[in-house]
């Protein structure tokens, strides 16, 4: 569902979408890059990236995904920031915060203190990015809060029932991150990635025992996250049954904020 003609965006948008397993992130993220021109980051394909490349991080991942759980905070915060670092959609800068003396400042700008940065941020539309499937919980939101002001975060509230019966049919093209569904939006050739000609594959999660706890992870962590965005302003809830029913109202809501 490619728009013919992207939305020009007047500001930076640092958007976060939040959502139970197959509600349909990748899928707003695909149309989201199309529509509005933005960059994605998914923490579970950079997971997925690590686990084929057999690096550490994937190695270690590789279980944790397999049963469902969820990767410890820290190595996340430090995995995500750092992707944002190296994509140059955020950069170290230099932070006084409250508190911090004529000298301690004085010493921060020499760059005696290098500990003390922030990731600065540009507001050209240019420099907006979005997040999928992180910040997952209150402390990661918190990490990543201290690092960077994200200024849009998007809760898509799908039925449980509706997403049982999606996962079953999803197949991936696992170096892109691109979603289809057999049903729904099926490949133009069967098990073949449109775009690349590679073929698809089945996530090694995807099975019906893994999902119901990733489902019940997802449902412990949540709350208390929702929570935490609602607190600061920024949370943004949307139902239904459907992404299509989903789209033109983000879009809209994206439009009426940034555009
Ligand atoms: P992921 O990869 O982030 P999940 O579990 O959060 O995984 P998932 O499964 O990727 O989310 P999604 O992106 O929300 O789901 O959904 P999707 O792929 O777009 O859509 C699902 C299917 O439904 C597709 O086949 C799509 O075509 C179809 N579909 C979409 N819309 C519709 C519709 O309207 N109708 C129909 N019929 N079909 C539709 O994370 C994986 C693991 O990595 C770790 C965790 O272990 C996690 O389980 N991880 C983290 N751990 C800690 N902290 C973090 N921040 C972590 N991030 C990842
Ligand atoms: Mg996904």
């Amino acid at each position: 569902m490619s728009a013919a003609v992207a939305t020009k965006l007047r500001t930076a948008a640092r958007m976060i979408l939040i959502g139970p397993p197959g509600s349909g992130k990748g899928t707003q993220s695909g149309r989201l890059l199309n529509q509005f021109k933005l960059s994605s980051i998914s923490s579970g394909d950079i997971l997925r990236e690590n686990i084929r490349a057999r690096t550490p991080l994937g190695v270690q991942a590789e279980t944790i995904i397999r049963q469902g759980g969820l990767i410890a905070d820290n190595v996340m915060v430090k995995l995500i920031v750092g992707e944002l670092s190296k994509r140059g959609w955020v950069e170290s800068r230099p932070t006084l915060t409250s508190g911090v003396t004529m000298s301690g400042a004085l010493e921060i700008l020499s760059g005696a203190a290098a500990k003390a940065t922030r990731l600065a941020t540009s507001e050209s539309p240019s420099s907006s990015f979005l997040l999928d499937g992180f910040p997952r919980t209150r402390k990661q939101a918190e990490s990543l809060d201290e690092e960077v002001d994200m200024n849009f975060v998007v809760n898509l509230d799908v039925p449980t029932d509706v997403i049982l019966e999606r996962i079953a049919g999803r197949m991936v093209h696992e170096p892109s991150g691109r979603v289809y569904n057999n049903g729904w939006n099926p490949p133009r050739v069967p098990g073949i990635d449109d775009v690349t000609g590679e073929p698809l594959t089945r996530r090694a999660d995807d099975c019906p025992e893994t999902f119901a706890k990733r489902l019940k992870a997802y449902e412990e962590s949540t709350a208390p996250l929702l929570e935490h965005y609602d607190k600061a302003g920024l949370l943004w809830t949307v139902r239904g049954n459907s992404s299509d029913e989903i789209t033109p109202l983000l879009d809209a809501e994206i439009v009426r904020r940034f555009a």
